[in-house]
């Protein structure tokens, strides 16, 4: 399951930043529940070993590294042996899943309170935390519409539609480019976020800057919908999100790639929103303008500035 798992997320058969943490936390549960390792260490090991594998499938989204740290942060050297390091492994594991699902929740019901009857929104690509919010101000009796982009090249936006479909939100499907056409008609843009740096940037689907320059021209609010632990810990220190590149084959056919020799397919699936461009962050801790990133940084994910130590996991391992 685990390198079924690392599979799945690379080709985005799992995909979204919240679903992805989760992913990786039941498959490493999954992988210390039937691992059969002799001694603490040889756990460890092999434990740091898996963390890593699923770490490296998706460079972008930091609910990815945030959850495994935080789960791996449960295995120590002091435990009385393998078995109750398992257990206690597992009992964090859960509590990260529950948690998080809680979070959506709760990030449901804040956000929803940002949305006013009559609202026309706008959203991109496909974000569980931002459908959440829209679905709950459905639920409270607003009445609301959304536009939905298409979201190219992998065509979240078709799972986006489905959902607001079956919800019974009525909802306008535009390629991503009627964006700006339509912005006068909106009265909030709400996106997800696959991370969020210490200066309120927020990393999301490639395109969400653009739909936010456009927002911030017609003077449309951007409200975005994060859980804490897409928060980037590593900000602090001044590193940059890495922007994942994927193939050039989820854009064009191999083919016709082929017959361009002189053509560059270029493929960035995130891009950045400064933080002036976005009114909001809504997180489960509360909604917070995009200034007070540090303060969910520091309060919430306990990364002060000068301590950030760049390990990606395992600092509890020798405790
Ligand atoms: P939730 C997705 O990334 C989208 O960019 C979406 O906005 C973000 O994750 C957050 O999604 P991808 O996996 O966690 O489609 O809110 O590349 O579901």
């Amino acid at each position: 399951m685990l390198a079924d798992t690392a599979e799945k997320i690379k080709r985005m058969e799992i995909r979204g930043a919240g679903r992805i943490a989760r992913a990786a936390v039941n498959a490493l549960e999954e992988y210390s529940s039937t691992l059969s390792a002799r001694t603490l260490p040889e756990y460890l090991e092999k434990m740091n070993d898996a963390a890593s594998l699923l770490a490296a499938t998706r460079p972008t989204a930091v609910s990815l590294p945030n959850a495994i740290r935080s789960v791996m942060s449960a295995l120590r050297l002091s435990y009385n042996g393998v078995e109750e390091a398992k257990a206690g492994f597992r009992e964090r594991c859960q509590s990260f899943v529950t948690g998080s699902e809680q979070a959506v929740q709760r990030i449901a019901e804040i956000g929803s309170r940002h949305i006013r009857d009559g609202d026309v929104l706008l959203t991109h690509c496909n974000s569980e935390a931002a459908l959440a919010c829209i679905i709950e101000a459905k639920k409270a009796g607003k009445e609301i519409s959304v536009f939905a982009t298409e979201v190219r090249p992998r065509n979240q936006g078709h799972l986006t539609i489905k959902t607001l479909d079956r919800a019974g939100i009525p909802t306008s499907f535009i390629v991503d480019s009627a964006a700006r056409y339509f912005m006068n008609e909106v009265d909030l843009v709400i996106v997800g976020a696959d991370a969020v740096t210490v200066n309120g940037a927020v990393v999301n689907k490639i395109g969400t800057s653009q739909i936010a320059l456009a927002a911030s021209e017609a003077r449309t609010r951007v409200m975005v919908a994060a859980e804490t632990y897409k928060f980037a810990p590593k900000t602090i220190l001044g590193e940059y999100i890495e922007i994942e590149e994927r193939d050039p084959e989820e854009i064009l056919p191999p083919a016709m790639i082929a017959d361009l020799p002189n053509v560059r397919i270029r493929n960035p699936v995130f891009d950045v929103t400064p933080a002036h461009y976005v009114d909001l962050i809504v997180t489960e801790a509360g909604a917070i303008p995009p200034q007070m990133a540090y303060i969910i940084i520091r309060d919430i994910l306990g990364w002060e500035i000068g301590e950030y130590s760049g390990a990606l996991f395992s600092s509890n391992n020798e405790g």
